[in-house]
């Protein structure tokens, strides 16, 4: 059956995604176009990330080590909250006050190391930058859900190739959140068991969309994926936020981080292009043991490191479709060696 065309269920966001198999028997296997290997600089004296270089505004970074967060000084929200505007003047035309906060992170001072360039006690640096800037943010007054994420590559819209990455902060939920709770708390009610616990147990029993795991988290291509090497890397237990997560696995999500980002550049021997965030719960104040605590890998290319999905005609006015299966794009990656194309000599 799933070699014809067929609806899967999002049990994530309560949305289906059209998969036509039969499409991918297109001719594309063997084309792997490559482009030319980027080269970058350790330090770009244009950067506006890297140490010691002025940012717009005239502010200049300091000569960090480390990983290193700024406000973002072209903030999407601002933090001092707004009065409440006056009433809506039609039901049809609303509006609602909002405010927050923008950070920017940069993983490291070199602006050439991407995620699955950096050794493991970088990357998990980064993940405990994030998780400290998530709790703090988490704390201010009235801010209701942190979003860490990083664009990476131009194709996404990276305005700049410094391996950095953002955390939006805002008092409202946002729409994929409201979605993921929603869908969360409906299962839990009923099973008394996380829907994403229940979910990555019953993969492992099939195996074929798992990527890797280790004690505490799994990558796999989901059921649902629309993306065609969508990932999405799941803890194994309710786990509110990335701040609640232990030494050790922080340690087990850097491994799961390398893993799945240097597959995803070996695949087509580029710097692999993506959108990737956390989701974690609401910061409301509410305990959350519905919530399991995951990332979202959506990069953009299907089929060479040139040619990308384009999620347009059908996908803006009815609903996504892909074409190459979830277990296809999953055995693909898996295929993969787990060892960087750069690091190995030619
Ligand atoms: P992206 O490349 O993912 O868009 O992130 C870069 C962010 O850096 C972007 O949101 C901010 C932009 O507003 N930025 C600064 O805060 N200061 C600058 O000097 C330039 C860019
Ligand atoms: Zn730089």
């Amino acid at each position: 059956m799933l070699n014809n065309p067929h609806r899967r269920y999002n049990a994530l966001t309560g949305e289906w995604v059209l998969v036509s198999p039969h499409r991918a028997k297109r001719p594309w296997l063997g084309q792997v176009e490559k482009l030319s290997p980027e080269t970058l600089p350790v330090y770009d004296p244009t950067c506006y990330l890297c140490p010691r270089n002025e940012r717009a505004g005239g502010v200049f970074n300091p000569d960090y080590t480390s990983t290193f967060t700024f406000e973002n000084d072209f903030a999407a929200l601002l933090r001092n909250p707004v009065e409440e505007e006056a009433a809506s003047p039609h039901p049809l035309l609303v509006s609602a006050p909002e405010h927050g906060h923008c950070l920017v992170v940069c993983f490291s001072p070199r602006h050439d190391q991407t995620l699955p360039e950096l050794d493991l006690p970088s990357i998990e640096n980064v993940l405990t930058t994030w998780a400290k800037n998530s709790s703090d943010l988490a704390g201010e007054d009235a801010i209701q859900y942190v979003q860490v994420f990083e664009n990476k590559g131009a194709m996404m819209g990276c305005s700049n190739p410094h391996p950095h990455s953002q955390l939006w902060a805002q008092s409202q939920l946002p729409n994929e959140i409201v979605k993921e709770l929603a869908t969360q708390t409906e299962y839990f009610k009923i099973n008394d068991h996380p829907l994403l616990v229940d979910y990555v147990q019953e993969e492992h029993k099939r195996k074929e969309r798992i990527l890797f795991a280790n004690d505490h988290f799994t990558a796999l291509v989901p059921y649902w994926a629309v993306w065609p090497f969508e990932v999405l890397v799941t803890a194994h237990r309710a786990s509110a936020s990335l701040s609640e997560l232990s030494a050790s696995e922080t340690s087990a999500l850097a491994e799961v981080f390398k893993q799945v980002t240097t597959r995803y550049d070996n695949l087509f021997e580029i710097s692999f292009p993506y959108s990737m965030g956390f989701h974690q719960a609401p910061a409301d104040g509410q305990s959350h043991p519905e919530w399991v605590l995951h990332a979202h890998f959506y990069p953009p290319l299907l089929r060479s490191a040139t040619v990308r999905k384009f999620m347009v005609g059908y996908e803006m006015l009815a609903m996504p479709q892909r074409d190459i299966t979830p277990e296809v794009a999953a055995e693909r990656l898996r295929a993969l060696s787990d060892v960087h194309y750069k690091s190995i000599d030619k």
